[in-house]
Protein backbone atom coordinates (compact mmCIF):
# COMPACT_ATOMS: atom_id res chain seq x y z
CA UNK A 1 0.00 0.00 0.00
CA UNK A 2 1.71 3.41 -1.18
CA UNK A 3 0.02 5.67 1.35
CA UNK A 4 0.15 9.42 0.75
CA UNK A 5 -0.42 12.24 2.79
CA UNK A 6 -3.49 12.81 0.36
CA UNK A 7 -4.72 9.28 0.89
CA UNK A 8 -5.51 9.92 4.37
CA UNK A 9 -8.72 11.25 5.96
CA UNK A 10 -8.83 14.58 7.68
CA UNK A 11 -11.79 13.01 10.16
CA UNK A 12 -10.14 13.78 13.46
CA UNK A 13 -10.15 17.39 13.56
CA UNK A 14 -10.86 17.16 17.31
CA UNK A 15 -7.40 16.05 17.59
CA UNK A 16 -6.42 19.80 17.64
CA UNK A 17 -8.36 20.42 20.79
CA UNK A 18 -6.72 17.38 22.89
CA UNK A 19 -7.08 17.79 25.90
CA UNK A 20 -3.70 18.32 28.25
CA UNK A 21 -4.17 15.63 30.96
CA UNK A 22 -1.47 12.92 30.84
CA UNK A 23 1.94 14.97 31.14
CA UNK A 24 4.70 13.19 32.72
CA UNK A 25 5.21 13.11 36.12
CA UNK A 26 7.04 10.62 37.52
CA UNK A 27 6.65 11.26 41.26
CA UNK A 28 3.40 10.44 41.89
CA UNK A 29 3.05 8.33 44.86
CA UNK A 30 -0.79 7.50 45.30
CA UNK A 31 -2.80 6.38 41.99
CA UNK A 32 -6.24 6.58 43.01
CA UNK A 33 -8.64 4.63 40.46
CA UNK A 34 -11.98 6.86 40.66
CA UNK A 35 -14.41 8.42 37.98
CA UNK A 36 -13.89 11.56 35.91
CA UNK A 37 -14.30 13.20 32.89
CA UNK A 38 -12.17 13.76 30.08
CA UNK A 39 -13.19 15.95 26.65
CA UNK A 40 -12.61 12.84 24.51
CA UNK A 41 -13.88 13.57 21.57
CA UNK A 42 -14.42 17.37 21.10
CA UNK A 43 -15.82 20.65 22.54
CA UNK A 44 -19.01 20.12 20.59
CA UNK A 45 -19.66 17.00 22.48
CA UNK A 46 -20.27 16.55 26.30
CA UNK A 47 -16.97 15.07 28.32
CA UNK A 48 -17.04 11.70 28.31
CA UNK A 49 -17.43 10.41 32.00
CA UNK A 50 -14.60 8.13 32.63
CA UNK A 51 -12.94 5.75 35.25
CA UNK A 52 -9.54 6.66 35.08
CA UNK A 53 -5.62 6.63 37.49
CA UNK A 54 -6.37 9.90 39.09
CA UNK A 55 -9.55 10.43 37.35
CA UNK A 56 -8.04 10.49 33.93
CA UNK A 57 -7.59 8.53 30.85
CA UNK A 58 -5.17 7.95 30.49
CA UNK A 59 -3.75 8.28 33.83
CA UNK A 60 -0.48 10.08 34.79
CA UNK A 61 2.62 8.71 32.43
CA UNK A 62 5.25 7.19 35.29
CA UNK A 63 8.78 7.54 33.86
CA UNK A 64 11.70 6.43 36.09
CA UNK A 65 14.94 5.78 35.02
CA UNK A 66 16.43 2.40 34.45
CA UNK A 67 16.21 -0.38 37.67
CA UNK A 68 14.66 2.58 39.53
CA UNK A 69 12.55 1.67 42.36
CA UNK A 70 8.68 2.11 41.86
CA UNK A 71 6.29 2.92 45.00
CA UNK A 72 2.85 3.50 44.14
CA UNK A 73 -0.21 3.32 46.30
CA UNK A 74 -3.24 2.59 45.03
CA UNK A 75 -6.19 3.98 46.02
CA UNK A 76 -9.58 2.47 45.15
CA UNK A 77 -12.35 4.77 44.76
CA UNK A 78 -14.15 2.88 42.34
CA UNK A 79 -17.75 1.33 43.56
CA UNK A 80 -16.22 -2.34 42.40
CA UNK A 81 -12.70 -4.25 42.89
CA UNK A 82 -9.56 -3.40 40.95
CA UNK A 83 -5.68 -4.18 40.68
CA UNK A 84 -3.06 -2.67 38.66
CA UNK A 85 -0.86 -4.95 36.24
CA UNK A 86 2.57 -3.26 35.78
CA UNK A 87 2.07 -4.53 31.76
CA UNK A 88 5.81 -5.93 30.76
CA UNK A 89 7.63 -5.53 34.12
CA UNK A 90 9.97 -8.27 34.90
CA UNK A 91 8.74 -7.88 38.19
CA UNK A 92 8.10 -9.74 41.49
CA UNK A 93 5.12 -11.79 41.41
CA UNK A 94 3.20 -10.22 44.02
CA UNK A 95 3.31 -7.14 42.67
CA UNK A 96 1.99 -8.54 39.45
CA UNK A 97 -1.69 -7.59 40.42
CA UNK A 98 -3.52 -10.17 39.15
CA UNK A 99 -6.75 -10.81 41.52
CA UNK A 100 -6.78 -14.52 42.98
CA UNK A 101 -3.59 -15.33 41.53
CA UNK A 102 -0.80 -12.63 43.43
CA UNK A 103 -2.96 -10.70 44.82
CA UNK A 104 -6.75 -10.10 46.60
CA UNK A 105 -8.49 -7.78 44.73
CA UNK A 106 -8.57 -4.41 46.01
CA UNK A 107 -12.05 -3.58 47.42
CA UNK A 108 -13.75 -0.22 46.98
CA UNK A 109 -11.98 2.19 49.74
CA UNK A 110 -9.70 -0.74 50.19
CA UNK A 111 -5.54 0.38 48.91
CA UNK A 112 -2.46 -1.72 47.93
CA UNK A 113 0.95 -0.95 47.89
CA UNK A 114 3.11 -1.78 44.93
CA UNK A 115 6.72 -1.70 45.39
CA UNK A 116 9.09 -2.84 42.44
CA UNK A 117 12.12 -2.15 40.61
CA UNK A 118 12.50 -1.67 36.47
CA UNK A 119 15.52 -3.67 35.76
CA UNK A 120 14.52 -2.93 31.79
CA UNK A 121 14.33 -0.02 30.31
CA UNK A 122 11.70 0.94 27.60
CA UNK A 123 7.63 1.19 27.18
CA UNK A 124 5.65 -0.24 29.25
CA UNK A 125 2.05 0.49 30.84
CA UNK A 126 0.06 -0.28 33.97
CA UNK A 127 -3.80 -1.34 33.44
CA UNK A 128 -6.23 -2.74 35.64
CA UNK A 129 -6.50 -6.37 35.69
CA UNK A 130 -9.81 -7.04 37.43
CA UNK A 131 -13.06 -6.86 35.72
CA UNK A 132 -10.41 -5.88 32.80
CA UNK A 133 -13.11 -5.38 29.43
CA UNK A 134 -15.05 -2.89 31.91
CA UNK A 135 -11.97 -1.27 33.49
CA UNK A 136 -9.58 -0.67 30.63
CA UNK A 137 -12.40 0.17 28.75
CA UNK A 138 -13.39 3.30 31.06
CA UNK A 139 -9.69 4.11 31.11
CA UNK A 140 -7.99 2.66 33.80
CA UNK A 141 -4.57 2.71 32.28
CA UNK A 142 -1.65 4.79 31.67
CA UNK A 143 2.49 4.57 30.23
CA UNK A 144 5.21 3.42 32.29
CA UNK A 145 8.20 4.60 30.69
CA UNK A 146 11.78 3.73 31.85
CA UNK A 147 14.78 6.30 30.26
CA UNK A 148 18.00 4.45 29.31
CA UNK A 149 20.90 5.86 30.94
CA UNK A 150 22.46 6.61 27.23
CA UNK A 151 19.39 7.28 25.52
CA UNK A 152 19.66 8.04 22.20
CA UNK A 153 19.38 11.78 21.30
CA UNK A 154 15.93 13.00 19.57
CA UNK A 155 14.07 16.21 19.40
CA UNK A 156 10.52 14.99 20.98
CA UNK A 157 10.05 11.62 23.02
CA UNK A 158 6.62 11.03 22.60
CA UNK A 159 4.18 8.53 24.37
CA UNK A 160 1.78 7.57 21.99
CA UNK A 161 -1.62 5.67 23.33
CA UNK A 162 -4.26 4.67 20.78
CA UNK A 163 -7.27 3.39 21.96
CA UNK A 164 -10.56 2.51 20.89
CA UNK A 165 -13.49 3.84 22.28
CA UNK A 166 -17.30 2.81 22.17
CA UNK A 167 -18.88 5.68 22.22
CA UNK A 168 -22.93 6.94 22.11
CA UNK A 169 -24.26 9.93 20.46
CA UNK A 170 -23.09 12.31 23.64
CA UNK A 171 -19.73 10.40 23.96
CA UNK A 172 -20.18 8.59 26.70
CA UNK A 173 -19.24 5.04 26.80
CA UNK A 174 -21.24 2.26 26.03
CA UNK A 175 -21.88 0.32 29.42
CA UNK A 176 -23.00 -3.05 27.94
CA UNK A 177 -19.66 -5.32 28.58
CA UNK A 178 -21.32 -8.61 28.38
CA UNK A 179 -22.94 -8.72 24.62
CA UNK A 180 -22.13 -12.34 23.64
CA UNK A 181 -21.92 -10.85 20.02
CA UNK A 182 -18.63 -9.50 21.09
CA UNK A 183 -17.19 -12.23 23.27
CA UNK A 184 -17.57 -14.70 20.25
CA UNK A 185 -16.21 -12.62 17.83
CA UNK A 186 -13.38 -10.18 17.73
CA UNK A 187 -14.36 -8.70 20.75
CA UNK A 188 -16.01 -4.93 22.20
CA UNK A 189 -14.55 -3.27 19.00
CA UNK A 190 -14.98 0.73 19.49
CA UNK A 191 -16.21 3.36 17.04
CA UNK A 192 -13.89 6.26 18.14
CA UNK A 193 -10.10 5.76 18.15
CA UNK A 194 -7.77 7.86 19.61
CA UNK A 195 -4.25 8.65 19.97
CA UNK A 196 -2.89 10.73 22.80
CA UNK A 197 0.30 12.16 22.92
CA UNK A 198 2.69 12.57 25.88
CA UNK A 199 3.65 15.27 26.11
CA UNK A 200 1.15 16.88 23.63
CA UNK A 201 2.73 18.14 20.12
CA UNK A 202 1.24 20.23 17.24
CA UNK A 203 4.32 21.17 15.13
CA UNK A 204 7.61 19.56 14.03
CA UNK A 205 10.59 20.97 11.45
CA UNK A 206 11.40 18.97 8.03
CA UNK A 207 15.16 16.62 9.58
CA UNK A 208 13.94 16.62 13.23
CA UNK A 209 13.92 13.68 15.08
CA UNK A 210 11.46 12.13 16.92
CA UNK A 211 11.32 8.99 19.35
CA UNK A 212 7.39 8.11 19.51
CA UNK A 213 6.45 5.54 21.54
CA UNK A 214 3.25 3.48 20.64
CA UNK A 215 1.26 1.46 23.00
CA UNK A 216 -1.96 -0.44 21.90
CA UNK A 217 -4.60 0.19 24.88
CA UNK A 218 -7.27 -1.24 23.22
CA UNK A 219 -9.33 -4.13 24.96
CA UNK A 220 -9.35 -5.89 21.53
CA UNK A 221 -8.58 -4.12 18.52
CA UNK A 222 -5.66 -4.54 15.90
CA UNK A 223 -4.46 -1.35 15.40
CA UNK A 224 -2.92 -0.66 11.88
CA UNK A 225 -0.86 2.16 11.76
CA UNK A 226 0.67 4.14 8.88
CA UNK A 227 3.21 6.99 9.64
CA UNK A 228 3.60 9.90 6.87
CA UNK A 229 5.77 12.61 6.29
CA UNK A 230 8.34 10.66 8.72
CA UNK A 231 10.47 7.86 8.00
CA UNK A 232 12.52 5.85 10.17
CA UNK A 233 13.09 2.12 12.10
CA UNK A 234 11.31 0.60 14.71
CA UNK A 235 14.13 -0.10 17.52
CA UNK A 236 12.30 -1.39 20.23
CA UNK A 237 9.16 -4.38 20.64
CA UNK A 238 7.22 -4.69 23.78
CA UNK A 239 9.52 -2.73 25.43
CA UNK A 240 12.59 -4.72 24.44
CA UNK A 241 15.32 -3.08 21.66
CA UNK A 242 15.65 -5.08 18.91
CA UNK A 243 19.18 -6.13 17.66
CA UNK A 244 18.53 -4.72 14.14
CA UNK A 245 16.59 -1.68 13.81
CA UNK A 246 14.10 -2.20 10.91
CA UNK A 247 12.34 0.45 8.57
CA UNK A 248 8.68 1.23 8.84
CA UNK A 249 6.15 2.59 7.04
CA UNK A 250 3.13 0.43 8.83
CA UNK A 251 3.29 -0.38 12.55
CA UNK A 252 0.61 -3.42 13.28
CA UNK A 253 0.10 -3.58 17.07
CA UNK A 254 -2.42 -6.03 18.62
CA UNK A 255 -3.73 -5.35 22.18
CA UNK A 256 -1.18 -4.43 24.77
CA UNK A 257 1.38 -4.73 22.10
CA UNK A 258 4.21 -1.89 22.13
CA UNK A 259 6.71 -0.42 19.19
CA UNK A 260 9.40 2.18 19.83
CA UNK A 261 9.88 4.37 16.83
CA UNK A 262 12.66 6.60 15.50
CA UNK A 263 11.55 8.38 12.74
CA UNK A 264 12.93 12.07 11.12
CA UNK A 265 10.67 14.12 9.64
CA UNK A 266 11.01 14.13 5.76
CA UNK A 267 7.86 16.30 5.14
CA UNK A 268 8.65 20.14 3.88
CA UNK A 269 7.43 23.39 5.58
CA UNK A 270 3.96 23.43 5.25
CA UNK A 271 2.79 19.70 4.83
CA UNK A 272 1.91 17.51 7.73
CA UNK A 273 3.52 14.30 9.35
CA UNK A 274 0.96 12.40 10.29
CA UNK A 275 0.07 8.94 11.89
CA UNK A 276 -2.86 7.48 10.53
CA UNK A 277 -5.03 3.94 11.51
CA UNK A 278 -5.53 2.19 8.54
CA UNK A 279 -8.91 0.36 8.17
CA UNK A 280 -11.08 -1.93 5.73
CA UNK A 281 -12.68 1.24 4.27
CA UNK A 282 -10.79 4.22 4.80
CA UNK A 283 -7.89 5.51 6.51
CA UNK A 284 -8.22 7.80 9.81
CA UNK A 285 -6.17 10.62 10.84
CA UNK A 286 -5.26 9.79 14.11
CA UNK A 287 -2.48 12.99 15.09
CA UNK A 288 -1.48 15.86 12.63
CA UNK A 289 1.74 17.44 13.29
CA UNK A 290 2.25 20.57 11.00
CA UNK A 291 5.59 20.86 9.71
CA UNK A 292 6.75 24.39 10.47
CA UNK A 293 10.66 24.72 9.07
CA UNK A 294 13.55 23.27 9.08
CA UNK A 295 15.68 22.16 11.62
CA UNK A 296 19.02 21.15 9.72
CA UNK A 297 19.76 21.21 6.33
CA UNK A 298 21.46 17.49 6.63
CA UNK A 299 19.62 14.36 7.09
CA UNK A 300 20.42 13.14 10.97
CA UNK A 301 22.86 10.27 11.35
CA UNK A 302 21.77 6.77 11.56
CA UNK A 303 19.64 4.88 13.45
CA UNK A 304 21.63 2.94 15.75
CA UNK A 305 20.27 0.10 17.81
CA UNK A 306 19.15 1.39 21.49
CA UNK A 307 21.57 -0.31 24.02
CA UNK A 308 20.77 -3.76 25.38
CA UNK A 309 18.66 -4.66 28.37
CA UNK A 310 19.92 -7.15 31.34
CA UNK A 311 18.13 -9.64 29.65
CA UNK A 312 18.95 -12.87 28.35
CA UNK A 313 17.73 -14.19 24.82
CA UNK A 314 17.14 -17.82 24.35
CA UNK A 315 20.29 -20.37 23.77
CA UNK A 316 18.88 -23.35 22.84
CA UNK A 317 15.78 -25.17 22.67
CA UNK A 318 17.48 -28.96 22.40
CA UNK A 319 15.75 -30.59 25.38
CA UNK A 320 13.39 -28.19 26.18
CA UNK A 321 9.95 -28.97 27.64
CA UNK A 322 7.13 -28.70 24.94
CA UNK A 323 3.23 -28.10 25.82
CA UNK A 324 1.01 -27.40 23.40
CA UNK A 325 -1.65 -24.55 23.71
CA UNK A 326 -4.79 -25.22 21.38
CA UNK A 327 -7.34 -22.55 20.67
CA UNK A 328 -11.14 -23.05 19.99
CA UNK A 329 -13.94 -21.40 20.27
CA UNK A 330 -15.90 -18.55 19.30
CA UNK A 331 -18.17 -18.25 16.26
CA UNK A 332 -17.30 -20.34 13.40
CA UNK A 333 -15.43 -22.46 15.96
CA UNK A 334 -16.31 -26.15 15.94
CA UNK A 335 -16.48 -26.36 19.57
CA UNK A 336 -18.67 -28.76 20.93
CA UNK A 337 -17.56 -28.60 24.91
CA UNK A 338 -15.07 -27.56 27.19
CA UNK A 339 -14.52 -27.57 30.76
CA UNK A 340 -15.52 -25.06 33.12
CA UNK A 341 -14.56 -24.86 36.47
CA UNK A 342 -14.44 -28.45 37.08
CA UNK A 343 -17.13 -29.20 34.71
CA UNK A 344 -17.49 -30.43 31.46
CA UNK A 345 -20.50 -28.21 29.91
CA UNK A 346 -21.75 -27.88 26.27
CA UNK A 347 -21.11 -24.58 24.04
CA UNK A 348 -24.67 -23.55 25.49
CA UNK A 349 -23.44 -24.07 28.87
CA UNK A 350 -20.14 -22.57 28.69
CA UNK A 351 -22.31 -19.09 26.98
CA UNK A 352 -24.96 -19.48 29.59
CA UNK A 353 -21.51 -18.67 31.97
CA UNK A 354 -20.20 -16.07 29.67
CA UNK A 355 -17.49 -18.25 28.50
CA UNK A 356 -16.75 -19.55 25.19
CA UNK A 357 -13.06 -20.16 24.10
CA UNK A 358 -10.58 -22.63 25.58
CA UNK A 359 -7.54 -23.75 25.99
CA UNK A 360 -7.07 -27.19 25.46
CA UNK A 361 -10.62 -27.88 26.17
CA UNK A 362 -10.77 -25.62 29.19
CA UNK A 363 -12.21 -22.21 29.62
CA UNK A 364 -11.28 -20.33 32.60
CA UNK A 365 -8.45 -20.45 34.81
CA UNK A 366 -7.54 -24.00 34.57
CA UNK A 367 -6.55 -25.39 38.75
CA UNK A 368 -3.43 -26.47 37.16
CA UNK A 369 -0.77 -24.93 35.41
CA UNK A 370 -0.39 -25.30 31.67
CA UNK A 371 3.09 -26.01 32.44
CA UNK A 372 5.12 -26.33 35.36
CA UNK A 373 8.80 -25.59 35.06
CA UNK A 374 11.96 -24.98 37.30
CA UNK A 375 14.20 -21.29 36.84
CA UNK A 376 16.83 -22.00 34.07
CA UNK A 377 14.63 -24.77 32.32
CA UNK A 378 13.40 -23.73 28.89
CA UNK A 379 9.67 -24.03 27.74
CA UNK A 380 8.51 -24.10 24.61
CA UNK A 381 4.88 -23.42 23.42
CA UNK A 382 3.44 -24.22 20.05
CA UNK A 383 0.11 -22.00 20.04
CA UNK A 384 -2.41 -22.99 17.73
CA UNK A 385 -5.09 -21.05 16.72
CA UNK A 386 -7.92 -23.08 15.60
CA UNK A 387 -10.84 -20.18 15.76
CA UNK A 388 -11.89 -17.94 12.92
CA UNK A 389 -10.13 -14.97 15.01
CA UNK A 390 -7.12 -13.22 15.52
CA UNK A 391 -5.38 -13.89 19.20
CA UNK A 392 -2.76 -11.52 21.08
CA UNK A 393 -1.25 -13.74 23.51
CA UNK A 394 0.65 -12.30 26.89
CA UNK A 395 2.84 -14.05 29.10
CA UNK A 396 3.22 -12.01 32.24
CA UNK A 397 6.78 -11.48 34.41
CA UNK A 398 9.08 -12.44 31.38
CA UNK A 399 9.70 -12.05 27.70
CA UNK A 400 9.33 -15.07 25.04
CA UNK A 401 10.83 -15.31 21.71
CA UNK A 402 8.95 -16.31 18.43
CA UNK A 403 10.30 -19.63 17.27
CA UNK A 404 10.33 -19.42 13.80
CA UNK A 405 10.19 -22.43 10.91
CA UNK A 406 14.17 -22.25 10.03
CA UNK A 407 14.76 -22.62 13.47
CA UNK A 408 15.84 -18.89 14.03
CA UNK A 409 14.32 -16.93 17.20
CA UNK A 410 12.60 -13.60 16.99
CA UNK A 411 12.52 -10.67 18.93
CA UNK A 412 11.98 -10.32 22.71
CA UNK A 413 8.64 -9.40 23.07
CA UNK A 414 5.74 -10.18 26.25
CA UNK A 415 2.50 -9.79 23.60
CA UNK A 416 2.16 -11.92 20.27
CA UNK A 417 -0.53 -11.62 18.00
CA UNK A 418 -1.57 -15.04 16.17
CA UNK A 419 -4.12 -14.51 13.24
CA UNK A 420 -6.71 -17.10 12.47
CA UNK A 421 -5.76 -20.63 11.76
CA UNK A 422 -2.39 -19.92 12.36
CA UNK A 423 0.21 -21.81 14.46
CA UNK A 424 2.96 -19.80 15.93
CA UNK A 425 5.58 -21.07 18.83
CA UNK A 426 7.12 -19.19 21.80
CA UNK A 427 9.66 -20.42 24.37
CA UNK A 428 11.26 -18.73 27.09
CA UNK A 429 14.07 -19.66 29.84
CA UNK A 430 12.48 -19.40 32.68
CA UNK A 431 13.61 -16.79 34.97
CA UNK A 432 11.13 -15.18 37.68
CA UNK A 433 9.40 -17.81 39.92
CA UNK A 434 5.70 -17.66 40.18
CA UNK A 435 2.50 -18.02 39.03
CA UNK A 436 2.24 -15.89 35.30
CA UNK A 437 -0.89 -15.61 33.66
CA UNK A 438 -0.58 -16.24 29.96
CA UNK A 439 -3.99 -15.00 28.53
CA UNK A 440 -5.73 -13.56 25.61
CA UNK A 441 -5.30 -9.90 25.57
CA UNK A 442 -8.35 -9.29 23.37
CA UNK A 443 -9.65 -8.63 26.79
CA UNK A 444 -12.92 -9.56 25.91
CA UNK A 445 -11.66 -13.15 24.67
CA UNK A 446 -9.80 -13.49 28.05
CA UNK A 447 -12.90 -12.45 30.19
CA UNK A 448 -14.26 -15.14 28.06
CA UNK A 449 -11.84 -18.06 28.89
CA UNK A 450 -8.98 -17.18 27.30
CA UNK A 451 -6.98 -17.49 30.61
CA UNK A 452 -4.01 -19.86 31.58
CA UNK A 453 -0.83 -19.81 33.59
CA UNK A 454 2.40 -21.27 33.81
CA UNK A 455 4.49 -22.36 37.40
CA UNK A 456 7.91 -21.29 37.68
CA UNK A 457 9.88 -22.81 40.60
CA UNK A 458 12.35 -21.47 42.44
CU1 LIG B 1 -8.30 -13.69 21.72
Amino acid sequence: MNLTRRSLMAGASALTLMPKFGFASGNVEVLEARSGKAQLVSAEYPDTEIWGYDGKAPGPEIRVPQAARIQRKLLNSLNEPTTIHWHGIRIDNAMDGVPGVTQEAVQPNGEFSYDFTVPDAGTYWYHSHFNTTEQISRGLYGALIVEEPNAPEVDHDITVIVDDWRLDQNAQIDPDFKQVRDWTHGGRLGNFLKATLTPALNEVKQNQRLRLRFICVATDRVMRLALVGMAGKIVALDGMPVDTPTPVEMLTLGPAQRADVIVDITGATGEKAMIGFVGREQTIVLASLDITGQASLAPRPEIMPLPANPIQQLGTIEGAQITALNMEGGAMGGLQSGIYKGKRMTTEELVQNGQIWTFNGVAGMPESPLAEISLGETLRIPIINDTSFAHAMHLHGMHFQEIFADGSFGPLRDTILIERQETREIAFTASNPGDWVFHCHMISHQAAGMMTWVRVTA
